[in-house]
């Protein structure tokens, strides 16, 4: 049976290498809009046309069109900036977006609230401070996710210098950003190819994450495709390579699942790329173009099975996968606080809410890290958990550095509770067009309930991990953590139970549809219980998982 290629195939194959009609769209002053195609297309240059949510309704009634403006997203592999680039982004967040700044869980920097006919201009800023935003969205390989911790080895730098190579690699060779957002000539009648994404790019997003393990920071097993540093007696030798991992789903739609990713193998250092690339065009050619909802590698690889995909990735390659060995992890998370270098330098590990940097009450974030970046030598690291580290601080600088952070609020997340520390929440409302119910605006709140209640519960110097998504897409990474709510309408959430602390198990369904009452409900009871029956030291995830879930399966 052939069935209709989705809409989006049109789009982008009709686009002329992902120009479409964006500079017409962007010309047209009579809407804050985009014309419907372009609207696809921009992602692929890192921006999403939003409105804003809260405004929406009375908008409507007073027959106003919603308020668009535009999210802007980096491509920052590894999440690495300088501090001159902190600053940049810092003003132009002033000058052109809501005056925030949003670290993301894939290591980059979101504006949100730019308008229409301030887009360019705002392109043109960010790329004056030599960071773009080619393919941080879209259908293409997007921003490389490289474990943040630089404290751990040397071969921290390496694994760095790997993935922003791949993220090199893998970019689309369409000129179309440079000629819409920095005014580039084209060069006439000069065909324009596309040699790894071919003229329809890829059926869906593309995701990747390199680890060093012991530290699952990236929770490699949500991605696409995952590189697992092997490091013997120091020294980096390859990667254990994993696919298929991915975690959006859509409520009442059984063909869609999370998926943690399967491990196809080893590699020496040295074949990532051409691995990448292999494992890039197989999905190319093999992915669902019809069915969005089921366009994911992990759908590819659950139907054409691990075995063909590793033979096809080895035919392509021309690499040989040796047996994988399952990574050893030993955390996920952040470690925060003051942590030593290897060598001789400091790193600062700060605690951001949902990486939310605003100056809001007694923590002045964005003051703070504006008086820090104009002192600081090192660098700013986002971590995946949406965290900061102030990098590379010399031992000299480390008062100084301490004494800002002190003096704007900074620190006050590291004394939280680990569960409340750790927490991820996507942006959700008023943002994001796809948000069922709050995640962001709500995190905060619920955490620190989470906690009275374990306090309540008698350990209150327990942890778990705690996620909230504002739909079933998954921004925060719910369905790895022990406990999860997902969003399915307003103040109302699936919560899920189940998954290990080191992000290797995906949680399960425990209650559909609920609201706090119930959810807090539901965890009193369960965590009384966990204290009574666990076994020792069992994590509240192992518990649920092999009593609570089993009991309500
Ligand atoms: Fe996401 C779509 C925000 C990480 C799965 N995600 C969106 C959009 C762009 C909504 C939209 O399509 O219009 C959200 C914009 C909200 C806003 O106002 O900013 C959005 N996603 C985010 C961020 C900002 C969440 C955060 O709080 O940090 C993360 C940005 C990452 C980045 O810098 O590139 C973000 N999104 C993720 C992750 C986690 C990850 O990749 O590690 C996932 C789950 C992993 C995965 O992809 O399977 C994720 N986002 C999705 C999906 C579901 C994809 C699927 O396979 O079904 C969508 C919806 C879609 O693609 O149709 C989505
Ligand atoms: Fe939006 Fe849903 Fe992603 Fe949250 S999980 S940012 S609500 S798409």
């Amino acid at each position: 049976m052939t069935t209709a290629l989705s809409p989006v195939e049109q789009i982008k194959s009709d686009s002329r290498g992902l120009r479409g009609t964006l500079v017409e769209s962007l010309a047209d002053a009579h809407t804050g809009s985009l014309r419907e195609p372009d609207q696809v297309l921009i992602k692929f240059h890192g921006s999403y046309q939003q409105d804003d949510r809260d405004l929406r309704e009375e908008r409507a009634e007073s027959k106003l069109e919603p308020k668009y403006s535009f999210m802007i997203r980096t491509r920052t592999p590894g999440g690495i900036v300088t501090p001159a680039q902190w600053l940049a982004f810092d003003a132009i967040a002033q000058r052109y977006a809501n005056g925030t700044l949003r670290l993301t869980t894939r290591q980059a920097i979101q504006l949100h609230g730019v308008v229409k006919h301030e887009l360019k201009s705002t392109m043109q800023a960010i790329n004056r401070c030599l960071i773009d935003t080619i393919a941080a969205c879209g259908d293409v390989n997007r921003n490389v996710l490289v474990s943040a911790n630089p404290v751990q080895s040397e071969a921290h730098a390496l694994v760095y210098a790997d993935a922003v190579a791949l993220s090199e690699a893998l970019l689309p060779k369409t000129r179309a950003y440079h000629e819409i957002w920095l005014d580039e000539q084209q060069i006439a009648g000069t065909p324009e190819h596309e040699p790894l994404y071919g003229p329809s790019y890829l059926p869906r997003k593309f995701k990747t994450a390199f680890v060093l393990p012991p530290h699952n920071d990236v929770d490699v097993y949500a991605h696409d495709l995952g590189y697992a540093a092997v490091i013997v007696d120091g020294v980096l030798t390859g990667y254990n390579v994993s696919v298929g991992g991915g975690l959006g789903t859509t409520h009442g739609d059984a063909r869609t699942y999370a998926r943690a990713a399967s491990l196809l193998g080893c590699i020496p250092r040295g074949q990532e790329i051409a691995v990448a690339q292999a494992v890039l065009t197989t999905q190319r050619d093999w992915g669902n173009r019809e069915d969005r909802r089921l366009s994911r590698l992990k759908y590819t690889l659950d139907r054409v099975g691990l075995e063909a995909f590793r033979a096809e990735v080895e035919a392509r390659s021309g690499v040989k996968f040796a047996p994988a060995a399952p990574p050893r992890f030993e955390a996920r998370g952040d470690r925060f606080g003051w942590l030593p270098g290897h060598d001789g330098r400091w790193h600062l590990n700060l605690r951001v809410v949902a990486g939310r940097i605003a100056d809001r009450g007694e923590e002045r974030w964005l003051s703070g890290l504006r008086a820090i970046a104009r002192v600081h030598a090192g660098d700013f690291r986002i971590t995946p958990n949406q965290n900061l580290v102030i990098a590379g601080i010399e031992a000299h600088a480390r008062p100084e550095i301490e004494r800002i952070a002190l003096e704007h609020g900074l620190l006050a997340g590291l004394d939280r509770s680990p569960v409340e520390r750790d927490a991820l929440a996507c942006v959700a409302l008023p943002t994001c067009p796809l948000a069922m119910a709050e995640a962001e605006r709500y995190v905060a709140e619920f955490s620190a309930k989470v906690q009275a209640l374990l306090a309540r519960a008698g350990v209150p110097e327990e942890t778990l991990s705690l996620r909230i998504s504002g739909c079933p897409n998954g921004c925060s990474r719910p369905y790895l953590a022990e406990v999860a709510l997902v969003g399915k309408a307003p103040g109302r959430y699936n919560l899920h139970l189940g998954g290990d602390r080191l992000g290797t198990r995906l949680n399960r369904l425990y209650r559909e549809n609920i609201d706090e009452a119930e959810i807090l409900a539901t965890l009193e009871r369960d965590f009384g219980r966990w204290r009574r029956e666990r076994a020792t030291a069992e994590s509240f995830g192992d518990y649920a998982d092999r009593v609570l879930l089993a009991e309500s399966a």
